[in-house]
């Protein structure tokens, strides 16, 4: 059982993964059998390609792997990417109980699997000054471990375990997982860069109380739309995986961002976002 339990994990992160590069497209759902839905969005015919050779990594007879394994057609991709026809728990249901027991750490098995995918990169000697960076339009309350955002727009530069901090945390403006503040309305861009070097870490905003759960990426729903980016895999000598959320702060609240991959936000990778009226 701890196989099968091990193998739908990696199918599990698989999946997710597989929505990465395309995470902005608009899956349409009519379409040949053989081959994925046209799309929107530059990146997702290298993200299918890259998804098909990461998937022959599996040997024949897997559900996912091999030149017939189900997960390796369009249909599949497709489920993955989180269409209708994908379960319930992908959708922001209960992750089933099954799938909850792992004997790897899931977030060194998605590193290592995409590393090489395609995306953006960053310089990781560029690292260190982008973690440090007070982002324009902000005020950073070192003391009381807090950035505020006064505009009407917020870029800010959040590093994953980056070097110099404690494992599984954020960084940003110089701090480990600060507060962060901004104003309803506020058109937010966060650009995540994976700075950790063997293990995959994301970020979504949800609303709070998701922080509990094992496996955020199944079950923190985004808060607004475009405040998710599932996961990067690890640096490689081309760079520091990195990937941007644009979204609205459209509604006042108490919310919380938090790593997605399985136990980090538990281990306490996550922090406070406040949207003010
Ligand atoms: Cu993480």
């Amino acid at each position: 059982m701890v196989r099968v339990r091990s193998t739908l994990t990696i199918a599990m992160t698989a999946m997710i993964a597989a929505g990465l590069g395309a995470a902005i497209a608009v899956v349409a759902t009519r379409s040949s059998p053989t081959q994925p839905a046209v799309v929107s969005g530059p990146s997702y015919g290298s993200s299918y390609s890259y998804y098909r050779s990461m998937m022959s990594r599996f040997g024949t007879g897997s559900m996912m792997g091999g030149a017939n394994g189900s997960m390796m057609g369009g249909a599949g991709y497709r489920w993955m990417m989180g269409s209708t026809a994908a379960p319930g728990w992908m959708r922001g249901g209960t992750l089933p109980s099954y799938m909850m027991g792992v004997n790897t750490d899931p977030g060194k098995v998605m590193g290592r699997l995409f590393a090489d995918a395609p995306g953006p990169r960053v310089n990781p000697a560029a690292a260190p000054r982008l973690g440090n960076e007070v982002p324009a339009g902000a005020t950073v309350a070192s003391a009381r471990h807090r950035i505020t955002f006064s505009g009407r727009t917020a870029r800010l530069v959040v590093l994953a375990s980056p070097a110099g901090s404690p494992d599984e945390t954020f960084r940003a403006a110089g701090l480990v997982d600060p507060t962060i503040v901004v104003r309803a309305g506020t058109q937010v861009s966060i650009e995540l860069v994976n700075a950790d070097p063997d293990t995959a870490h994301g970020l979504v905003v949800s609303t709070a109380r998701s922080a509990s759960s094992w496996a955020p990426m199944m079950t923190a729903a985004p808060a607004f739309a475009g405040s998710a980016l599932w996961f990067l895999g690890d640096p490689t000598s081309a760079g520091m995986h990195a990937g941007t959320l644009r979204f609205t702060a459209a509604t006042a609240g108490n919310y919380e961002y938090l790593c997605t991959v399985p136990g980090h936000a538990q281990k306490g990778m996550r922090g406070v976002f406040v949207v003010t009226g």
